[in-house]
Order: structure tokens, then sequence, then C-alpha cells
């Protein structure tokens, strides 16, 4: 088209496809947003999308970054925006425990994402610890303060929640448990992630975190550990093996300087 040299066309063209129509645009969630399989298990979730501006559009659903083991289908794999999908995911028995996003994209005139977080589980068939990396919030845990958090003011190791314990700098308590924990016959170790940010200074212990199996402490944290990041501790627990135990997360600060410990993904194998 000759804008200069066919004026009667031009005007055709611009009302056709002139600045003042609205681009056509859509959005794209999934809901739930985040869900905890055991290898072995499925789950699924909705995706939803939705028409942001102007018309409809056809919106081809594709996933991407589900790691080795884990099966995602989407059906359809074509909606209308407005429409919605299921989201199928399906995790092989002796699939790698541990957090992954898996990524949902919309495509139409554009292409927009959203973020499904998978946790594969981290415990053995028969050890039944739950929700170890608190992404589901208190679930299963009994927490003697408001612990369990999601806040972005800290970050967790996996997902976006994490148990968020001490932090006063006053001497001060708090525990996180989960009651009718089965250690599975043959299980001997528990890990979690930790981080230890600290005001004390030195080596010496003056606050506290400690692993504890019913009264019995299995493993102590303190200052002296601090970290600038996430790190894993492992914690023998072949003499609990078979049993039915408590698992609980104990801080103490003494009267000064604040310790506070985070910690995420905790699991017996
Ligand atoms: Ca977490
Ligand atoms: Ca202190």
């Amino acid at each position: 088209l000759n804008r200069s040299a066919d004026g009667v066309a031009y005007t055709i063209w611009k009302t056709a496809v002139g600045g003042t129509t609205p681009t056509n645009d859509f959005s794209v969630s999934v809901t739930p947003g985040a869900g905890t399989v055991q290898p072995g298990g499925s789950t699924s979730a909705t995706v939803n999308t939705m028409t942001t501006s102007g018309s409809a559009q056809t919106v081809a659903l594709t996933s991407s970054g589900a790691p080795s083991g884990v099966g995602v289908s989407i059906n359809p794999t074509s909606v209308q925006s407005g429409g919605s999908a299921t989201v199928s995911i399906t995790v092989a028995a002796g699939t790698t425990p541990g957090t992954y996003p898996i990524t949902i994209t919309g495509t139409g005139a554009v292409a927009h994402a959203t973020t499904y977080t998978l946790t594969v589980g981290g415990t053995n068939p028969g050890s039944s610890l739950q929700n170890g990396g608190f992404e589901q919030g208190t679930a299963n845990w009994t927490q003697s303060a408001n612990i369990i958090s999601n806040s972005t003011q800290a970050t967790a190791h996996g997902g976006s929640w994490y148990a968020w314990m001490m932090g006063y700098g006053s001497t001060a308590t708090e525990t996180v448990s989960q009651s009718n924990v089965t250690v599975a016959p043959g299980a001997s170790t528990l890990r979690l992630w930790v981080k230890i940010t600290t005001q004390e200074v030195g080596s010496t212990v003056y606050d506290t975190l400690k692993v504890k199996i019913g009264n019995t402490t299995v493993a102590t944290y303190s200052n002296a550990n601090a970290s600038s990041g996430y790190v894993q501790k492992t914690v023998d627990l072949s003499a609990y093996a078979g049993q039915t135990v408590t698992l609980q997360f104990a801080g103490a600060e003494d009267a000064s300087a604040t310790t506070t410990f985070y910690v995420d993904d905790v699991s017996i194998s």
C-alpha cells in the first residue's frame, strides 16, 4: 500500500488497523499454584485464562521445566481466552525429592506464562513426615508462635514457605513440632536445610536451635553456625527406625544480640 499515493485506501487501511483499536490480550494463571506429590503419586490443577483487552483469542497451552520422572499433560491444549484447562501431573516412583518450578505458557498473539511449584515429597514410603517444606503452611505442624511463614522479608530454601524461628534479641523460646511421625524401617537420616543469621560475635554459643525426637536432643545448631545461605544438615535417626515419634525444633535465645534460625525442606529417608 502506498499511503501518499492512495489517500482513500490509506483511510480505509487506517480505519481497519488504526491505533485506537484495543490490542487483543489475555492472562494465564494456575490454581492452586503449588502442590506436593509423593513419588508414585499424581495431582492436578486448573489453568485459567482471561481476556484482558480486545477480543477473545485462541491460546495454546504448553508446559516446561518438569524434572526427570515428572509428566505434565494439559487438557485441552488450546482454549479460547476466558476458558480453562486441566493440568495433570504424575510423579514416577524414584523421582528425586525436591521443589521444582513448572512453567505453564499460554501462546496466542503474544505469550504469557505462570508457574506451578511442584514439591516431590522427601519421605520414604512409610516415613510419614508431612509438609516438610511447609508449602501447605501450618498443616501437620504445631507451632508455639507465628513461625511458619511465607513472608518475603526472608527466603525459603524451596517454594515460598519456611519456618522462621527466633530473632527476638531477648530471652525467648519457640517450638515447631510434628507428632505421629513414623520413621520407616530402614530409614536412617533426617535432612533439613537451615540458615542462621546472628548479631552474636565469635564462637561462643548463646542462642540455640535444638532438634528433638521426643525429649531427646539429637542435634543442636547455634549462633556459632551462622551462614549466609541455607546449609543442609543431616541427623542420624537410625535409632528410631520403625518407631513413631514426635519431631521438634526448639529455639532459645539469651537476653541480647539476635539470632534467627530459618528451617525448610525437612525430610526423613
Ligand atoms: Ca519451603
Ligand atoms: Ca543472643
